[in-house]
């Protein structure tokens, strides 16, 4: 798959103002800064496309781009963001668990970690919580360009064990070499097709 033609759709704030596309949806789950909206950019090729920033907590409504008119990618806003605390931060988790377990159209999650980082309790949470919905999901370990190839293995070997999952299926990623790319749109290629599919039934 080759991305052509990436297009920011919308803004929501509220799981009421969600809307059905008609499109398969890839959703981009992941602590506060761990690169979401950069990733995002990274496979649409558009540096401008989603608002980054180095400050966490940038994204706080759910945004919809569209990629080759056939698929969504969903951007999520960051859980464990310390900042926000209380009714926001309910509000906020509340949120992408609703968005996640209504979302008619969820093809499947990437779930980001920093490579750099042992993934934190949310992180497994969040991956608990998608094999309880039965939502397909892969890992894709952010920021590779931070760490040697020796580093990266070895830390590729603690976020499989973490996941329990296999060191083949965690896919290494850096928007800013732009290393992955083929891997992930691999991946995705893969849940929409199995989407499809299971649709038809
Ligand atoms: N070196 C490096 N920095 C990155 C990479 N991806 C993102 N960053 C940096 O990490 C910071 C956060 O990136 P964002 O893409 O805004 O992160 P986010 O997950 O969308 O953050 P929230 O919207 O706050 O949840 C920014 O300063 C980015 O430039 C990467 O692959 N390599
Ligand atoms: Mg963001």
């Amino acid at each position: 798959m080759e991305i052509k033609q990436a297009v920011f759709v919308t803004s929501i704030g509220q799981i009421s103002q969600m809307k059905d596309f008609g499109k398969p949806e890839i959703a981009i789950a992941g602590k506060s800064n761990v690169g979401k909206s950069s990733f995002i950019n990274f496979i649409a090729n558009n540096k401008s496309l989603a608002k980054t920033s180095s400050i966490p907590g940038r994204t706080r409504l759910i945004n919809y781009f569209e990629l080759n008119k056939s698929f969504m990618l969903v951007d999520l806003p960051g859980y464990g963001f310390a900042k926000v605390g209380g009714e926001d931060k309910d509000s906020w988790d509340k949120l992408i668990g609703s968005y996640l377990t209504t979302s008619l159209e969820l093809a499947g999650v990437a779930l980001l970690v920093d490579i750099r980082h042992d993934p934190s309790p949310l992180d497994l949470h969040m991956a608990a919580y998608l094999e309880h919905y039965g939502k397909p999901y892969f890992i894709i370990a952010t920021k590779s360009d931070k760490l040697s190839r020796a580093q990266m293995n070895k830390q590729l070997d603690i976020i499989s064990k973490a996941f329990n999952k296999d060191k083949s299926e965690i896919v290494p990623t850096s928007s800013l070499n732009k290393t992955g790319k083929e891997l992930v749109l691999e991946k995705i290629e893969t849940l929409i097709n199995n989407f499809n599919k299971n649709r038809e039934i």
